[in-house]
């Protein structure tokens, strides 16, 4: 048998990147944006498994206490670390989306449960004309490893709940491994402050933009403990969905009546006239 050379497991110094690597890319500049509160032993398991292509990484430390941030330079000297502004996985996301500086951002978990390696099945789908790559757990070929049977039976329930509100055929609406173009922020006019935030993203993505599922695997978080409390941010996730359901019954309904004005107006401003004038015409 042949030995495939392999890959060396870790960055080089900078996030210089080899060019004939990223031939593919074209001129376009990809961010890798990761959220992590109290993250320190799991970083190694994440830094160095990000592809040598990348442009740029951001950890957004939620006020770590653990070394976070002195751990983080030491696996990647050209991180940058972004201070969040305000609580929660929503906010830091948010933080870190307004201050990347790449044409694609990807984000992705500290915690050792979303795999780096997964991102050029992410940046694909985008080169070749999606707008949001949207992970997931239940696409053919995607799985988890780390989701307890209530949290799935909920993630199901929301999928549901969308699916019933604003249609389409997607499989997963609570994961964190997503990849979109920067253009997108925007459209996304993203709000949410805590673990809600994933699901009022792929909610306005679903609406608004061209998605692509993405199959992905979840693992186990490789240390520590869950940041997320079942019930009150499957709550807040409720909540959300509430929210856009309303936000666009009433944009639907503003839509309507401007559309039945103009109607009216167009009756009573110069076609009518006109009308009647073509009638006198006839006799
Ligand atoms: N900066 C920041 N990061 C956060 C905050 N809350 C969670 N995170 C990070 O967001 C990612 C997802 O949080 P987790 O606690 O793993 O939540 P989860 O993945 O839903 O739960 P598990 O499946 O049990 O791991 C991790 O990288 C966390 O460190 C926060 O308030 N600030
Ligand atoms: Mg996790």
């Amino acid at each position: 048998m042949v030995a495939v050379p392999q890959e060396p497991a870790t960055h080089a110094p900078s996030l210089g990147l080899v060019e004939p690597r990223r031939s593919w890319l074209g001129a376009y500049r990809v961010s890798v944006v990761i959220p992590a509160k109290n993250e320190a032993k799991n970083l190694p398991h994440v830094l160095p498994r990000i592809p040598e292509w990348i442009d740029e990484v951001l950890l957004v430390d939620g006020n770590s206490t653990d070394g976070t941030r002195d751990v983080a330079r030491r696996l990647l000297p050209a991180i940058r670390i972004v201070p969040q502004e305000g609580r929660g996985k929503g906010a830091a996301l948010r933080s870190g989306f307004a201050a990347a500086t790449g044409d694609i951002i990807v984000m992705l978990d500290a915690d050792g449960s979303t795999d780096p390696a997964e991102i050029p099945a992410y940046v694909g789908p985008l080169l070749a004309g999606a707008d949001f790559a949207k992970g997931s757990r239940f696409a053919q070929g995607g799985g988890t490893s780390d989701m307890s049977t209530v949290r799935r039976l909920g993630n199901w329930a929301f999928v549901k709940m969308v699916q019933a509100c604003f249609g389409g055929r997607f499989t997963d609406l609570c994961y964190g491994y997503n990849a979109f173009w920067a253009r997108v922020l925007p459209d996304l006019a993203l709000d949410g402050d805590g673990f809600e935030i994933e699901t009022i993203m792929n909610v306005r993505a679903l609406q608004r933009l061209k998605v692509v599922e993405v199959p992905s695997f979840e693992a186990d978080r490789v240390h520590g403990v869950s940041n997320l409390r079942t019930f009150p941010d499957g709550w807040r996730v409720v909540k959300a969905i509430g929210r856009e359901v309303r936000q666009s019954y009433r944009r639907d309904w503003a839509a309507f009546t401007a559309r039945r004005q103009s109607a009216f107006a167009g009756l009573a401003g110069p076609g009518l006239p006109a009308r009647i004038e073509a009638e006198h015409i006839g006799d």
